[in-house]
């Protein structure tokens, strides 16, 4: 079984399913999208321009925060680093935000991680792939630059094709250099604290479930629920 067979079990009839972004949430869409053609009944929420189309090609029925009311039965989505608590690294991607919206929203949230990657994204310890992504608007893009840089995470503008990636919100990613991170929540805390930030790639306590492929061998990682 692969991991995206496994997270459609978290699927039922009738849920409202969060869509991540990325490879590993590109296969979950795939086989959603098989499923929902043999009748399985959910409606989905895209973190990105990319897993809506995804989606809408595939014919899978999308609703927004908007009409649910803010909330999301379970999401299934892809990860940069995953630590021993299941805390994560996200944003390789680009599409941060709207993932950690999404995930905020969900009763569920379910990480793919695998089967190529194990050995770079499981970690232990998060930071130690070297890259935090972090969301700016525009404006605040100068200050961000100097204010990371005072904290001991030099960022750049990440680009995209040589021009200046932008978000699906409008903003800049700075990807900001890191070695291992000692206490994820205090960085979290100093880096929000930079005026123009609008997110960054740390998911702290927000993973339920981890599913991580490692060849034939899928291992199922469940956080304590409070
Ligand atoms: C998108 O912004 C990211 O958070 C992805 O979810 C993450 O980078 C994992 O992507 P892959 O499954 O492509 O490795």
């Amino acid at each position: 079984m692969t991991n995206s067979e496994k997270a459609l079990e978290y699927i039922k009839d009738g849920a409202i399913v969060g869509l991540g972004t990325g490879q590993a949430a590109t296969a979950f869409i795939r086989l959603l999208g098989k499923a929902v053609a043999q009748g399985l009944q959910v409606r989905g929420v895209p973190t990105s321009r990319q897993s809506e189309q995804l989606a809408r090609e595939l014919h899978i029925p999308l609703t927004t925060l908007e009409e649910t009311g803010g909330t999301v039965d379970v999401t299934i989505d892809g990860a940069d680093e995953v630590d021993r608590d299941l805390n994560l690294i996200k944003g390789l991607g680009g599409a941060l935000v709207r993932e950690k919206i999404v995930a905020a929203a969900s009763d569920r949230l379910v990480i793919l991680i695998g089967p190529k990657d194990v050995a770079l994204k499981d970690t232990g310890v998060l930071g130690k792939r070297g890259v935090l992504p972090v969301e700016v608007v525009p404006f605040g893009v100068a200050l961000a630059l100097r204010r990371l840089n005072d904290l001991g995470c030099p960022p750049t503008i990440r680009q995209k094709d040589n021009r200046p990636f932008v978000s699906d919100n409008g903003n800049s990613v700075l990807d900001c250099k890191i070695s291992p991170i000692a206490r994820p929540a205090q960085l979290e805390e100093q880096i929000r604290a930079i005026p123009g930030v609008v997110g960054t790639g740390l998911f702290l306590a927000m993973a339920d479930v981890v599913l991580v492929q490692d060849g034939d061998r899928l291992e199922v990682r469940e956080r304590a629920r409070s």
